[in-house]
């Protein structure tokens, strides 16, 4: 099939979340593609692992065992440099847990406040078709929570070069820099040459 064809012909891709800030992006992301993100309604299993693709891919597989459509799942994370790297992989159970005020508190009085969003998106077109890609957004922790909109620990990330956090932007704003996004965009341009 030619490129043009597989970027013009509408498809669907089914997301495997539990999260509906997550899904709000990914449909706006693929929105500009021209592809329909539906949301899996599926259990996502999440396997204890200090790597994002090797969670992300197991939920995937999983997921697309049950759906047998072209499925996938993401699992993203913020990397604190001077907590060295946590939450990481835990992210979710220490947003529960803690949440933007718990990391502020911990964080009380550090003047290093360098951290990282990454995202691994693992993609399944079919059971010998599974891809993995990733994106990382850098910046710092705020010293106050500040912002509505997105989810998770958005109200306490400033991206490098911007003075709002995250949550101060509207989704299109963070769809254009997050790690998510850079994720998605390796996987459209993996996709503009093999179609599903
Ligand atoms: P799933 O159902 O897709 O797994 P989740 O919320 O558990 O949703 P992840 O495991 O991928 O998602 O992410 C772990 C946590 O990291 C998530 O709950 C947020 O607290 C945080 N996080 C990830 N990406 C984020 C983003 O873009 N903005 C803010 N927080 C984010």
């Amino acid at each position: 099939m030619l490129k043009r064809d597989v970027l013009r012909k509408p498809k669907t891709l089914y997301l495997l979340t539990n999260n509906d800030g997550k899904l709000r992006e990914f449909r706006e992301l693929g929105a500009s593609h021209s592809l329909k993100i539906a949301k899996a309604g599926l259990e996502k299993l999440e396997i204890q692992s200090s790597s994002l693709e090797e969670i992300a891919t197991y939920a995937a597989l999983t997921g697309y065992l049950s759906l047998r459509k072209p499925l996938l799942a993401e699992d993203a994370g913020l990397f604190i440099q001077s907590l060295n790297g946590f939450p990481g992989p835990y992210s979710s159970y220490v947003f529960k847990t803690l949440g933007n005020e718990g990391i502020l508190r911990i964080m009380d009085g550090m003047n290093l406040r360098r951290a990282c969003f990454r995202s691994a998106i693992s993609l399944v077109l079919d059971i010998q078709t599974i891809k993995v890609f990733t994106g990382e957004i850098c910046g710092s922790i705020s010293n106050k929570v500040r912002g509505k909109s997105g989810f998770g620990f958005d109200p306490i990330f400033i991206p490098e070069g911007y003075t709002r956090t995250f949550a101060e932007m509207s989704v299109k704003e963070k769809n254009k820099i997050s790690h998510r996004a850079k994720a998605f965009n390796s996987m459209m341009e993996w996709l503009e040459n093999n179609s599903f």
